[in-house]
Parts: C-alpha cells; sequence; structure tokens
C-alpha cells in the first residue's frame, strides 16, 4: 500500500523535495551538445515558468495546458511548472499534426499551450478558438523564456490534494480515435515508487535516457519523473533513434536505457565498438519483447532487458521482473503494488496457461475523460487492457496477443506475435507483422509483411522453409509480402488493422 498526504503537489515532491535530500547542484537534466541543468537551475527556471502562468497568463489551478515540443530540458521544465502552478499538463507528441491536435484541444478543453518555437506551426494550423499559445526557445519579447527572464524569485507550489488531476495524456491505441487518460498528483509518484523503486531501484548517480518521447506517458515516467524522483540525471534527446542511442550511452556514461523491441533490434547491427559499460537497466516496452531478442541483446551485451507491459490508461508499467527474476520470452509478474490476473469476457479468473485477458489493478486505474469506452476498459473494477495473456503455473505472464489480433484459421487460433517471433528468428528479418486475412475456404489466411536487414535478398521461398522448420504447418504464413516499413503509431506501435486492408480499426 502507497500511503501520501491528502495534499500533495507532484512538481513539489519531485523538484522541491529532491533539492532538499540531494542538493541544488547535482546535474538533473543533461542534452546531446553537453548542455547541462543542475537541479538548482531546473528550479530556478521552473520556479519562473509557473510564474508566467500564473501572473502573466492568468493560468489558474485546474486550467488545461498543452505542451508540446521535442524532448529538451524546457519541455520538461513546462511540465514540472504546470505542476507545481496547480493546473492540468495535456502532454501531445511532437509529431502529431494539426487536425489531431483540434481534436485533443477540443476534448481537453485546453486554453493555454506552452510551444516549442520549432513546433508551433502545426498547432497554430490547428486553428483552437480561444488557444493562448506561448512559445518557447524563440528570441521575442513575449517567449516564454524571455518572460520567464524577468519573474525572478522563488514559487511556492499549489496546494493541489492528491487525487486533484495533474495531467491528461492521450492515446489512440493502435487503432484511431484519441482517449484522453487522466492522471492526479499521487498517480505520478505511484508509477515511480511501485516500478522505478521495485525494478530499476535507481540511484543519484544513475544516468536516464531513451527514445519515447515526453508526450508519450512511457516517456515522461522514464525521462522525468523516474530520474527526479531517484535525484538522478536524465540525458534529454531530441533525436533518439537507435543510431544516435549508441553513441550517446558511451559518451555520456548512461546507466538507464528506455525504449522499444524495435530499437534494441536495430542496435544490435550496429553495438560494435560502442561502449555501454556505465549501462546496468535496458528497459524495453511499448510492444511485447521477443525471445529472440532479448537472448541476442543478452548474448551480446551481458545485460538483461527489463520487459515490461504498460498503458497510457494505467500511466506506465504494472508487470515486468528485475535482474535474476526475469524470464526471457514472459513479460514478468505483477509489479510490487499492482495485483494481474487472465479472465475471460465475464471477468471470471482462468485456470493457469489457458490465453484470457488480461487484467489489473493497482495504485493507479484508466480514467477517460468522458469517454464511453471507459466502461470497456474497467470492467468487475478491473482494468482491462485489451491484450490476451496467459499465466504460467510459476506466476510469470506471458504476452500471446492484443486481443483484437488473434487468428481464427480453419479452427484454430493463432497468435500473431508467435509467428513474428519465428520470422525474426531469421537473420535477414528486420521486422514482422502477421496478420489475419479474409479467406472464403478458412475463414482467415496467415499473412505476413517482412522488413529485410539492409543489403540482405532473402526469397519468400526461403522464408517459408525456415517458417516451416520453426512452426506448425497451420501457423506458417500463407502468403509473404517484403515491405520497405511497417506502419506504426506515432509512439511506435504497430498498426496491424492497416495491413488487414480493413483500413479501419
Ligand atoms: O503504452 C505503452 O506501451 C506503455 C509502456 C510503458 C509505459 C507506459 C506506456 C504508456
Amino acid at each position: 500500500e502507497l500511503a501520501y498526504p491528502d495534499r500533495l503537489n507532484c512538481g513539489y515532491e519531485l523538484l522541491d523535495r529532491t533539492v532538499a535530500g540531494f542538493g541544488p547542484d547535482r546535474p538533473a537534466f543533461r542534452t546531446g551538445d553537453g548542455t547541462v541543468w543542475s537541479y538548482g537551475e531546473l528550479r530556478d527556471r521552473v520556479d519562473r515558468i509557473a510564474q508566467v502562468l500564473t501572473h502573466d497568463l492568468g493560468v489558474v489551478p485546474g486550467n488545461r495546458v498543452l505542451l508540446r515540443g521535442p524532448t529538451t530540458p524546457w519541455l520538461a521544465a513546462c511540465w514540472l511548472a504546470v505542476m507545481k502552478a496547480g493546473a492540468v499538463a495535456v502532454t501531445v507528441l511532437d509529431r502529431q499534426r494539426a487536425s489531431e491536435l483540434a481534436t485533443i484541444c477540443s476534448l481537453a478543453r485546453v486554453g493555454h499551450a506552452l510551444c516549442d518555437v520549432r513546433s508551433v506551426d502545426d498547432l497554430l494550423g490547428a486553428g483552437v478558438h480561444g488557444l493562448r499559445v506561448t512559445t518557447y526557445g524563440g528570441d521575442s519579447a513575449d517567449d516564454l523564456t524571455e518572460l520567464a527572464a524577468a519573474r525572478p524569485g522563488p514559487y511556492r507550489a499549489v496546494d493541489t490534494a492528491a487525487d486533484d488531476i495533474a495531467l491528461i495524456a492521450f492515446t489512440s491505441g493502435t487503432t484511431g480515435r484519441p482517449k484522453g487518460c487522466m492522471h492526479a498528483h499521487r498517480d505520478v509518484l505511484a508509477v515511480a515508487d511501485t516500478f522505478a523503486r521495485h525494478v530499476l531501484r535507481p540511484g543519484p548517480d544513475d544516468v536516464f535516457t531513451g527514445s519515447p518521447p515526453l508526450g508519450f506517458t512511457f516517456g515522461l515516467g522514464g525521462l522525468v519523473v523516474f530520474p527526479l524522483r531517484a535525484g538522478a540525471s536524465a540525458l534529454l534527446l531530441e533525436q533518439a533513434g537507435p543510431r544516435q542511442l549508441l553513441p550517446a550511452l558511451a559518451e555520456h556514461r548512461v546507466s538507464v536505457l528506455f525504449t522499444a523491441p524495435t530499437a534494441y533490434r536495430v542496435m544490435l547491427d550496429a553495438l560494435d565498438g560502442h561502449d555501454l559499460s556505465a549501462l546496468r537497466r535496458c528497459v524495453s516496452a511499448g510492444e511485447n519483447l521477443p525471445a529472440a531478442t532479448w537472448r541476442s541483446w543478452y548474448e551480446r551485451t551481458g545485460l538483461r532487458i527489463i520487459n515490461g507491459i504498460g498503458a497510457t490508461e494505467l500511466l506506465h508499467i504494472f508487470i515486468s521482473a528485475a535482474d535474476g527474476a526475469i524470464r526471457p520470452g514472459t513479460t514478468g509478474v505483477p509489479v510490487p503494488g499492482w495485483q494481474a490476473r487472465v479472465v475471460d469476457e465475464d471477468g471470471v479468473e482462468l485456470p493457469d496457461g489457458e490465453p484470457g485477458l488480461l487484467a489489473v489493478r493497482g495504485p493507479v486505474g484508466c480514467r477517460y475523460l468522458a469517454d464511453e469506452r471507459q466502461r470497456v476498459y474497467v470492467r468487475h473494477g478491473w482494468n482491462i487492457t485489451g491484450d490476451t495473456y496467459v499465466r504460467e503455473p510459476d506466476g510469470y505472464f506471458r504476452y500471446v496477443a492484443r486481443a483484437d489480433d488473434m487468428i481464427i484459421s480453419a479452427g484454430y487460433n493463432i497468435a500473431g506475435p508467435e509467428v513474428e517471433e519465428a520470422l525474426l528468428r531469421h537473420p535477414d528479418v528486420s521486422e514482422a507483422a502477421v496478420v489475419g486475412r479474409a479467406d472464403e475456404l478458412r475463414g482467415q489466411i496467415v499473412a505476413a509483411y517482412v522488413v529485410l536487414r539492409e543489403g540482405a535478398s532473402l526469397s519468400a521461398d526461403d522464408l517459408r522453409t525456415h517458417m516451416k522448420a520453426a512452426l506448425s504447418p497451420h501457423k506458417c504464413p500463407r502468403t509473404v509480402e517484403f515491405v520497405p516499413a511497417l506502419p506504426r503509431t506515432a509512439t511506435g506501435k504497430l498498426q496491424r488493422f492497416l495491413l488487414r486492408g480493413s483500413g479501419a480499426p
């Protein structure tokens, strides 16, 4: 049980309390060009921004403030300032375009936006009525950076209730229509005090980095909330693709890495000559981590990837495993503080070994902003994540598929990810997606889309031979298509519905 006081401001807890504990001089944020913001400097900037919000922009507690920009210390500082000012941060991705931004602003009734000057065009293009946009990183007199410079002095954090909403994080899942997930001040601390505290066990000397943007709660947790809660520092990279990550890991002596399975696979091809000796925790989430990727990473680096499943609805990771308890091919066990089970459509718990719906509950729950899909996500007091899982007899949870990604072919239930894993075991395959395609005879057939590694020239016949040796015949793809890339959401999740050819969720 996590016990928090009734009055709690997560911005104060993450920043002021950490400065009180570790002093102002330790590094908080670093950037790729070597800039370092100490905790003292970070607090000074956050307090100035909070003053601008309150005194220049007239933001009052509860107002929704949209935050948009590449991953920089300024974006993180704006988020902390919104927290301290008792307002509600609406985080969006830099990749989201005008029409999506307009939808989000209208759903969340956003009145203000703090936006990196480089990302402002789409936001202005969204044409949101009454939205007051303040840029940062520019050089005009009404730029936030200029306004903040003129607002000295410490800022006293607004005395928010632990249950006041701090954040509305939008997800469109893998299929479409955005849903706003509301999270309170206590939720922000709860994910640090469960997953980070028990699985990562960070200390003040840790250096975090990773690819997920701050507009995705995977990134907000991994690059801001977890390091600050531990008095550690984070390297914030504007470009954080696998090829930028590798040299950064060495140069900045990164010890905790957050990224997705695809990036681990790409990094495997380019590891040579990179010094990863400071790295001690590698977290993978966003999608299931195939056992083959886990094993190759372990063989090449000696590091055991921490696989996790998280959700924007639940803010961060709720099933995972630490260190020696990691079992490749499984996600792990409920993070301390969380409970999980596998249930049928009626919410009845299924026996171990039987696939069913993953149901979880813990310190954070799903609270959609005015959305009828709340009834689908929360059933019988449990959050139903939309994933099909098996609980093994030893209590480990094994991913099978997204619930709507099961393929039924000639009466067989086939999990797309199992077929994808077998494809990925071929050394020439870099990415794979498997979907069910309508078929008169069999109901559905297994159709594979494959991205080959650079320079590889594998034929569909050779791949079929590999698959026949790897899987029982009914699971082998009937069609194989080589494609240059797979369709993904802005947060990197595979959009299988586009491959199914339905064009719609
Ligand atoms: O959506 C996800 O996959 C996720 C993973 C880890 C942490 C947070 C999120 C939203």
